[in-house]
């Protein structure tokens, strides 16, 4: 079998575990890490034979596809350097209201480069929107509503460590119905830091504008983490000219786990792709599974 080289950008909670899930890929080769500084710091036993850089061109061997497992806001300038360079690039971008933008900024990037990326291909945003989309099509006129969690949403997590002073941070989703949400917002600051402050910036800060939010200060943040998470997706409406059709999509998963695997997968569909940028409901499903079309055929239609 021919194998996908890939790179993975930054060693978080994603990064960890999208190099479980490369390694776990029988199409995949993971050919280095990219993090900064070039850092081995906390890299588990088994990846003591593999390259680590601060820049992908040190890498001893290219990679056809980076995952991108750095911060939200960090994505585009990190998919434009690597677009640039001919690699294609996989994220999961999850500030829904910037990523048509974000696939208009990468496109002629893409193009140029001779390369495709896969913007927000995490589970919401990621396969949720593919559920979405499935289900618009199934009954065009209705309402969806999307419920998260309870759970750890690390998009809004790492946007709170962000914030100067804070020295560790959970954000937890609580859902109260009809697509709306609680945040709560768990801090542990850094010797000195103004817990007004940092509140004041959280409710500010986009991510949390919108919804609900509770911020509350913590000794030790870790104590609290869980990085469960899942999704109740609903939607009712008709299909034709037939009312009351329902539907429903639940999952309880690990949030770093799921957001990985996605992430393995739109990296394959990536390497298929005319260059540039597409998100999770532009891409052929087929594209995402490994293995020959006639199988999957047999096996799943
Ligand atoms: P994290 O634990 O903080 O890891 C991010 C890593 O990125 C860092 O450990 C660091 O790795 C690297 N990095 C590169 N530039 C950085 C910078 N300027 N500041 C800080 N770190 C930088 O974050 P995470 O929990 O893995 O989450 C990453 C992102 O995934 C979130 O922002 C979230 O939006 C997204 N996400 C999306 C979905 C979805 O469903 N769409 C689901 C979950 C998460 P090195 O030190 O190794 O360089
Ligand atoms: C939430 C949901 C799911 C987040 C999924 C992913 C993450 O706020 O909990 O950052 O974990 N939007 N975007």
């Amino acid at each position: 079998m021919k194998m996908i080289k890939a790179t993975i950008v930054g060693y978080g909670n994603i990064g960890r575990a999208a190099v479980e899930a490369v390694q776990a890929a029988e199409d995949f080769q993971l050919v280095g890490l990219v993090r900064r500084g070039a850092s081995r710091q906390g890299l588990s036993a088994d990846l003591a034979g593999v390259p680590v850089a601060a820049d992908v061109k040190e890498l001893p061997e290219k990679p056809q596809v980076a995952i991108l497992c750095t911060p939200t806001r960090a994505v585009p300038q990190y998919a434009k350097e690597y677009l640039a360079q001919g690699i294609n690039t996989v994220d999961s971008y999850d500030i829904h209201t910037g990523i048509w933008d974000l696939v208009e900024e990468l496109t002629p990037v893409a193009q140029a480069g001779g390369a495709a990326a896969v913007v927000s291909a995490g589970w919401d945003p990621g396969s949720d929107s593919v559920v979405r989309a499935l289900l618009q099509g199934l009954a065009p006129k209705g309402i969806t509503y999307t419920n998260f969690g309870p759970g750890m949403s690390m998009g809004h997590t790492v946007a709170v460590k962000a914030i100067p002073g804070v020295e560790n941070a959970l954000s937890m989703t609580i859902p109260t119905g009809t697509g709306v949400h609680r945040r709560m917002v768990y801090v542990q600051l850094k010797e000195g830091a103004d817990f007004a402050a940092v509140k004041a910036a959280v409710l500010a800060d986009p991510y949390f504008v919108h919804d609900e939010t509770h911020v509350a200060q913590v000794e030790d943040v870790k104590a609290l983490i869980d990085t469960g998470h899942g999704v109740n997706l609903v939607r009712k409406g008709v299909s034709g000219t037939t009312h009351n059709q329902n539907f429903e999509f639940n999952m309880s998963i690990n949030n770093p786990a799921l957001t990985a695997q996605v992430l393995v997968c739109a990296a394959r569909a990536a390497c298929k792709r005319a260059p540039g940028a597409y998100t999770m409901i532009d891409l052929p499903v087929i594209d995402l599974l490994p293995g020959d079309r006639g199988s999957l055929i047999r096996a799943l239609v």
